[in-house]
C-alpha cells in the first residue's frame, strides 16, 4: 500500500502558488491512502489543460492524452485490466467542451471508473477564456461584455445521462473531499466528482472567498441521495448556497458485466489464441 510521500513525484511542479489543483492532488492522494492501494493498482488519465499536469506528479501508472478523450481512454483500460482503479482528470473545458461528446455516453455505459473534474469554471493553462462551466454574464478574455451563453452544469448533465455516483467536493474543505473521493473509488460503476477548483490566476469570481461563503454540504442537509428528483433540485442551487456531497447514487450493472469475454481473468492476462486471429483476418482479407 502506497504513503502519501510514494504517491508524490520529483518532477517540478509549474502550478500557481494558491491554485486549487494542490488540494484537490492532496484530496486524491489521501483516499488512495485510504483504500490501502499500491501505486501500480492504479491508472490515471489526464486531458490537457493544468489538470493535465497531475499525472506528472502523481506516481501511479500515467496515460497523459489529447485534449478531451479522457473518457474514452480511461474506458477501455478498465476493460482491458479490471483490476485498474482508474481515474481519470479533466478540466471543465476538457470533459464540457471539447470531450462532450464522449460525457453521455461514458455515464449511460456505465464503465466502473471515476472521473475527477478540475472545475475552475475557466480555460486555465490557455490563460483565461470561457469554458463550458463558466457562469452567464462572467468577464472573460473571450467574453469582455460578459459571457452570453448558458454554461453546463456538471451535476444536471450526469443525472440526466443516468451516471450512478453523482457528486461535487470542494478543495476548501479537504476532509469532506477525502471521503468524497474514497466513496466514488468504492463505487461500483460510472462515479464524476465535479470538483470545485479555483483558478487564482484567472478567475476572480469564483474564488476561494466566493465558495467559502456559500458552499453548505449535502451530508449535513437531509438531501435523500437516491432521490433522483431531489438530486435534480440540489442540482439546481448555485446562488447564496452551492451544495457539495453526493447528489445521487445508485448501482446497476457496470459496461462489462454483460460480456462474457471480460469474465475471469483480465484481459491482459488472457492468452491470444493467434490461430483465431488469423481465422478472423483471412475472413475479412
Ligand atoms: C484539440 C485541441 N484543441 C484545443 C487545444 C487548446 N487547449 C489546451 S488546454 C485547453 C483548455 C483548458 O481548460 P480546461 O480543460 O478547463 O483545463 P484547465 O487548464 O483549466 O485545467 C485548450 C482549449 C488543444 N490543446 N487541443
Ligand atoms: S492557471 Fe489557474 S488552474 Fe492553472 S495552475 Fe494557475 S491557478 Fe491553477
Amino acid at each position: 500500500m502506497a504513503s502519501i510521500r510514494e504517491l508524490g513525484t520529483d518532477q517540478k511542479n509549474y502550478w500557481c502558488p494558491g491554485c486549487g489543483n494542490f488540494g484537490l492532488l492532496n484530496g486524491v492522494k489521501r483516499a488512495i491512502v485510504r483504500l490501502g492501494l499500491r501505486r501500480d493498482q492504479v491508472t490515471a488519465v489526464t486531458g490537457i489543460g493544468c489538470h493535465g499536469k497531475t499525472t506528472n506528479y502523481l506516481a501511479v501508472n500515467g496515460f497523459h492524452v489529447i485534449h478531451g478523450r479522457v473518457l474514452p481512454v480511461a474506458t477501455a483500460i478498465k476493460l482491458a485490466n479490471k483490476e485498474q482503479t482508474v481515474i481519470g482528470f479533466a478540466g471543465d473545458g476538457d470533459a464540457f467542451g471539447i470531450g462532450m461528446g464522449h460525457f453521455p455516453h461514458a455515464a449511460r455505459r456505465n464503465p466502473n471508473i471515476t472521473l475527477v473534474v478540475h472545475n475552475n469554471l475557466i480555460y486555465g493553462l490557455t490563460t483565461g477564456q470561457t469554458s463550458p462551466t463558466t457562469k452567464l454574464g462572467h468577464v472573460t478574455k473571450t467574453s469582455p461584455r460578459g459571457a452570453f451563453e448558458e454554461a453546463i452544469n456538471p451535476i444536471s448533465t450526469a443525472l440526466a445521462s443516468n451516471a450512478g455516483f453523482v457528486a461535487r467536493g470542494y478543495v476548501g474543505e479537504m476532509d469532506h473531499l477525502v471521503d468524497l473521493m474514497e466513496e466514488a473509488l468504492r463505487f461500483r460503476g460510472f462515479a464524476l466528482v465535479d470538483i470545485l477548483q479555483p483558478c487564482v490566476a484567472w478567475n476572480r469570481i469564483n474564488t476561494y472567498d466566493f465558495y467559502n461563503k456559500r458552499v453548505y454540504k449535502l451530508g449535513e442537509s437531509g438531501h435523500d441521495p437516491t432521490d433522483l428528483t431531489a438530486a435534480y433540485e440540489r442540482a439546481e442551487e448555485w446562488s447564496e448556497r452551492i451544495p457539495i456531497g453526493v447528489f445521487y447514487k445508485v448501482e446497476r450493472p457496470t459496461y462489462g458485466d454483460n460480456f462474457p469475454v471480460l469474465a475471469g481473468e483480465p484481459m491482459v492476462r488472457k492468452k491470444l489464441d493467434s490461430g483465431k486471429v488469423a481465422k478472423l483476418i483471412s475472413e475479412f482479407a
